[in-house]
């Protein structure tokens, strides 16, 4: 009897003090605690795979999973050796920079005139790299969008086989090193690109600016323990790896 009357007791006292909280905080605090509460939310859907940091996420698959598209040794190189470089050295710039750790690497990317040639190859090394892993998965027959995506890309290349072609040869024509894309202006349009180096369509010095729905890596690295000089191999090969569930995920952002 009397525990049961000091349970409502305690019940009342801490009902009243939420009511009294409710009301004090006011109409303006609930509107900024829902939109903070909005953000939070907003960050952890994004940062399952989208919010890139400056250390390296795990591969989401083992090295040989690629097979035989991409052999595991050139994985394992690409990704400990290569790529993980990119992170280090990222790591490292953006220290002697003066650029917060726990920024995304998108928002160095959008200013990132303004800092030195080593964080931007780092910066673009480290985003490409960790973006590329995740546009890929084992390899299917039949690969191809479909949704909304595979609806926009038909509507914008006029079917999907015309857009592997410019996409496709982008990749082939980059001389030297660098990157493939598919990305999204911002009117929403999707176009196809091609960027050298490790630059790509965030930063604000290249030469088309946009979000990258898919990209590949045609340095040589990527690619030439198994294809050796056959480049175009390597990426009719690619075909089959593309991950279009990942792209569909960047392309509704
Ligand atoms: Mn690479």
């Amino acid at each position: 009897m009397e525990n049961s009357s000091s349970n409502s007791r305690r019940k009342f006292i801490k009902n009243t003090a939420a009511g009294t909280a409710a009301v004090t905080i006011g109409l303006t605090s609930m509107a900024s605690m829902l939109e903070s509460f909005g953000k939070a939310q907003a960050q952890t859907q994004t940062s399952l795979s989208f919010d890139i940091g400056f250390d390296q996420s795990p591969l989401p698959y083992k090295y040989d999973a690629l097979e035989d598209i991409i052999d595991a040794t050139t994985m394992e190189i690409h990704y400990t050796k290569h790529a993980a470089a990119y992170s280090k050295n990222l790591k490292e710039a953006a220290t002697a920079e003066g650029i917060a750790g726990n920024r995304t690497v998108e928002s160095v990317l959008a200013e990132v005139s303004k800092y030195s040639a080593k964080l931007r190859n780092n910066a673009g090394g480290h985003f490409n790299h960790e973006m590329f892993w995740q546009c890929m998965r084992p390899k299917s027959v039949n690969n191809k969008p479909s949704g909304k995506l595979g609806d926009a890309i038909t509507a914008t290349f006029g079917s999907f086989d015309s857009f592997k072609k410019v996409f496709s040869d982008a990749a082939k024509n980059r001389f030297g090193s660098g990157w493939a894309w598919l990305y999204k202006d911002a009117n929403g349009g999707l176009k196809v690109g091609s960027t050298p180096n490790q630059d790509n369509p965030l930063m604000n010095v290249a030469e088309f600016h946009g979000n990258p729905l898919l990209g590949i890596d045609v340095w040589e690295h990527a690619y030439y323990l198994k294809y050796q000089n056959k480049r175009a191999d390597y990426i009719e090969g690619w075909w089959n790896l593309v991950n279009w569930d990942y792209v569909q995920q960047r392309f509704n952002m």
